[in-house]
């Protein structure tokens, strides 16, 4: 949204207290899949889940802010390839209730649980450090921000907090920190929150 230049409200949904907030009546009925991004734009009657989703809607509604996927047909494919291959087999093995199944329905330590997240997350970055060696300037596709650097932010703060060697992904860490020097990825950080703790 900061990367749109786009003005929002921002409703925090607490993922742990009391069981987890996007567990709970209000925010379930809105999303039943319980888990967060959900947005809404009352302008268009549109309540929406999935984050992929979600950008790419911003992109095609709001066509005089800075486009977050490329025009051209193969460019904007290599974009989303790179942010799916973190939003869609890296993220969601490693999420929160991942986690807490393991733990609850497998009687996994969190010494375990921390081995899978890293177990996942290195798979996930051995391939996007190669992937990113062809196309990669400042951000993960040449000089412009894009879908794929608004996935890899994110993952890399995941990865940070599981204790992955980072040193092992120079590209990757190049790119999260040229990107943590713009605004918008500042003010998008966890601890930027209204509601961090
Ligand atoms: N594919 C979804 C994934 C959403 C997702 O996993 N959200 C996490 C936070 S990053 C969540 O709500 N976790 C709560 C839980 O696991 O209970 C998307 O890209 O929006």
């Amino acid at each position: 949204m900061h990367l749109k230049q786009l003005d929002f409200d921002y409703l925090p949904v607490h993922l742990v207290k009391g069981g987890g907030e996007q567990k709970e009546g209000a925010y379930r009925n809105m999303n039943p899949s319980m888990l967060v991004p959900t947005f809404v734009d009352d302008d268009e009657d549109i309540v929406l889940n999935q984050s992929l989703a979600i950008i790419e809607y911003l992109d095609d509604r709001y066509l005089d802010t800075p486009m977050l996927l490329p025009t051209h047909a193969a460019d904007k494919a290599r974009v989303r390839a790179v942010a799916q291959d973190i939003a869609c087999d890296v993220q969601p093995v490693t999420n929160l209730r991942i986690l807490q199944a393991l733990h609850s329905d497998f009687a996994a330590s969190s010494e375990q649980t921390q081995a899978w997240c890293v177990k996942w997350i290195e798979l996930g970055f051995n391939a996007l450090e190669k992937r990113l060696a062809t196309r990669s300037g400042k951000y993960c596709f040449g000089y412009d921000v894009t879908l794929a650097d608004v996935c890899l932010v994110p993952q890399v703060y995941n990865a940070l907090r599981f204790q992955v060697d980072m040193q092992r992904y120079p590209l990757i860490q190049k790119i999260h920190d040229n990107c943590n020097e713009l605004d918008a990825f500042q003010k998008a950080k966890p601890e930027a929150q209204t509601d961090a703790p």
